[in-house]
């Protein structure tokens, strides 16, 4: 047997499947380190499968399982219950699941579990399209990227995910980042000692959909923060905390060009980009001051 109160670093093997300068893998790993070995992890289809493994073998040296697409936070509900049922408060529950399998195909699924205020962990790992089977758009694609079912760039916003967790008054709610592990990490660790269920939702740039060096995933997770396309933040018990405010947002044409997915956009498209990633920004930094 393990002891689970040591050896909780590298609960990823290395020469995973995923591709080369996945955020997702980076942040997986950061995840693991900080839940440590006493964690039960649930993943659905998606880019994360390829950690939760394929028939017999898995790439994760904690216990769990591949559910259905629709429906991670039940399941971790049901895990969580069941280890209620038998006297163990201790093991963390983990629902890992992406942007489809969280902001459309599983949202029913996440509501319930919490209104039910059932002590669970839930990441999204955001990279913005259902990236496993071919880069369709999802309702966290944002505005005008290009993907297989947008070729010509999303026409709609993306959903506030965040905004729907809140108004379930969620005791810990929380948006991160893979260029910044320090804050990543200590989210985590909150949303792990939280009596309740807990949610983060972090920006997790894809290569491969994204179309940039496999080189520059830091580089593209930390442009989308300084130009306010994307902004760290945290609700704890009602209360809100900007965790990082730029103070003057650069041009989001220094994020989008460096992506493929936003190659060929004329010059009227990058400025109503610019202007609606302004008017989102603030209409954000607004709402968060009045809760804080
Ligand atoms: C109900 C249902 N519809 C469609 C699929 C096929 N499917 C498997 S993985 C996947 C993509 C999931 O996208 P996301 O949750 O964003 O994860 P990513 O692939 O981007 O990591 C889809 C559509 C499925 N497994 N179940
Ligand atoms: S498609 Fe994107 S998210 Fe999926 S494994 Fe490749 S880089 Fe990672
Ligand atoms: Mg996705």
């Amino acid at each position: 047997m393990h002891d689970i109160k040591h050896n909780s670093k590298g609960l990823i093997p290395h020469g995973m499947s995923a591709c080369a300068g996945c955020g997702l893998e980076l942040l997986i790993r950061k995840v693991m380190d900080v839940l440590g070995r006493d964690t039960i992890i649930i993943i659905p289809p998606g880019c994360a499968a390829s950690f939760s493994g394929f028939g017999k073998e898995t790439a994760i040296k904690v216990p769990g399982f591949q559910g259905n697409l629709e429906n991670t936070a039940a399941s971790a509900a049901g895990v969580r219950a069941a280890l209620n049922a038998k006297g163990n408060t201790h093991t963390t529950v983990l629902g890992f699941a992406g942007d489809g399998g969280t902001v459309d195909i599983g949202l029913q699924s996440l509501s319930g579990a919490l209104e039910r205020r059932d002590r669970i962990v839930y990441i999204c790992y955001d990279n913005e399209a259902y990236m496993n089977t071919g880069i369709q758009a999802s309702s966290s694609t944002p505005y005008l990227a290009k993907t297989t079912t947008t070729p010509a760039g999303k026409p709609t916003a993306r959903k506030n995910l965040m905004q729907i967790a809140i108004a379930h008054d969620i005791p810990y709610a929380a948006t991160a980042s893979i260029y910044n592990i320090a804050d990543l990490q200590r989210k985590v660790k909150k949303a792990k000692d939280t009596d309740g269920p807990s949610l983060i939702h972090v920006h997790t740039p894809c290569p491969t959909g994204w179309r940039y060096d496999p080189s520059k995933t830091i580089e593209v997770a930390r442009t989308a923060v300084q130009t306010g396309c994307w902004l760290l933040y945290e609700y704890q018990n009602g209360k809100a905390t900007i965790n990082y405010r730029p103070k003057e947002l650069l041009p989001v044409e220094n994020y989008i060009k460096l992506q493929g997915r936003f190659k060929g956009l004329t010059d009227e498209q990058i400025q109503e980009m610019q202007k609606y990633v302004i008017e989102d920004f603030n209409k954000c930094i607004k709402r968060l001051e009045s809760v804080a």
